[in-house]
């Protein structure tokens, strides 16, 4: 594991040194550390089973991986970022902090029953020109607004976006390593469909790539596995979850039991793009447990994140042993 541990390290120092900086990278510091100290100012009674004593950090969307450094043309891996933005409005239900790292324009906490186009469509003028929200989306845009700036206004809802892997794996560690104070109390939920492969900044091409030469060949690096580091080194007490996708149900559990393993979960949703709305199978090393969406759940993240939530307590409440 040592060994695993130093190959991750160096694969990620390589990572990190060549990727293009972050932009505002001290203000999502600050802004990450105040966010946590908060939390941890309120010094509940009882840690161990109050939720409001919890950040959760949820990852949602999909990263791009761009071909060029003036960027034309980019891979993009595949998420709408619903599991992420309707987990987000779940575990803020349960009493949790969340820090919603998501894909810039995928979907939101609160607004996923809003049109894809609600300025256009939610809003018109009245008759002096000012403008409402039309009948049929009042009550839904008013709703959304009010518990989105409701949130935010309690510190209880930090919103962090990226869109390449570049940014959302710098910011991922800024904020685990803000969290690592949180001890047990943190939680990961690594919802994010982020790419395997990706190009060096330091071999990427600055201009647009030609056509006229024939086929494209290029060979893309690993992306290094950041769960180790993020287990071993950035918050190593935080309980971990992370997904594991697949379109062939035949190796979806075994793919799973694997990462829960090797990355040293403390449990993997695993779910198959065609079902993934209706059914998931949480891994832990006690088992596999399924969790499905029934008649009175309009979400599968509704019993999900009440049995992660749970797990996570057992977890608090075994190390306090
Ligand atoms: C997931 O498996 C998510 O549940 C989905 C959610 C992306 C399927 P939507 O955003 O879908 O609601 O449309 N996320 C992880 C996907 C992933 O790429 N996992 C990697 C893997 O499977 C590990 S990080 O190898």
């Amino acid at each position: 594991m040592a060994a695993l541990l130093e190959t991750e390290q160096e694969n990620a120092d390589s990572f990190f040194a060549s990727a293009p900086p972050l932009q505002d990278r001290e203000l999502i510091t600050s802004d990450a550390q105040k966010f946590v100290s908060r939390r941890l100012q309120l010094e509940p009674e009882d840690k161990t089973s109050n939720p409001r004593a919890r950040v959760v950090c949820v990852t949602s969307g999909g990263t791009t991986v761009p071909l060029e450094r003036r960027c034309v043309r980019f891979i993009d891996n595949f998420s709408s970022g619903h599991r992420g933005a309707a987990s987000t409005e779940y575990f803020l239900k349960a009493g949790y902090a969340v820090i919603f790292i998501n894909r810039r324009g995928s979907a939101q906490p609160f607004c996923r029953s809003i049109p894809e186009d609600p300025l256009l469509t939610c809003f018109e003028p009245d008759d002096k020109g000012a403008i409402r929200p039309t009948a049929t989306h009042a009550a839904t845009v008013q709703r959304a607004i009010k518990e989105h700036h409701l949130a935010v206004k309690a510190g209880n809802l930090l919103n962090l976006q990226y869109t390449t892997l570049f940014e959302y794996i710098q910011i991922l560690q800024i904020v685990s390593i803000a969290m690592n104070p949180l001890r047990q109390n943190g939680m990961f939920y690594l919802a994010a469909a982020v790419s395997d492969f990706y190009v060096p900044w330091n071999s990427m091409v600055e201009h647009k790539i030609q056509s006229r030469s024939g086929p494209l060949a290029m060979e893309l690096a690993q992306v290094p596995k950041m769960l180790t580091l993020l287990r071993q080194l950035w918050a190593p007490l935080a309980f971990c979850v992370s997904f594991k996708l697949e379109t062939d149900t035949e190796i979806l559990i075994k793919k799973a039991q694997q990462a829960l393993k090797r990355y040293r979960m403390h449990a993997v949703v695993a779910n198959e793009l065609q079902t993934r709305k209706q059914k998931v199978i949480v891994v832990t090393d006690r088992g596999e447990t399924i969790v499905e969406r029934d008649e009175s759940h309009t979400d599968v993240e509704i019993p999900l994140v009440d049995f992660l939530i749970n797990q996570q307590t057992s977890y608090i409440n075994a190390s306090a042993e």
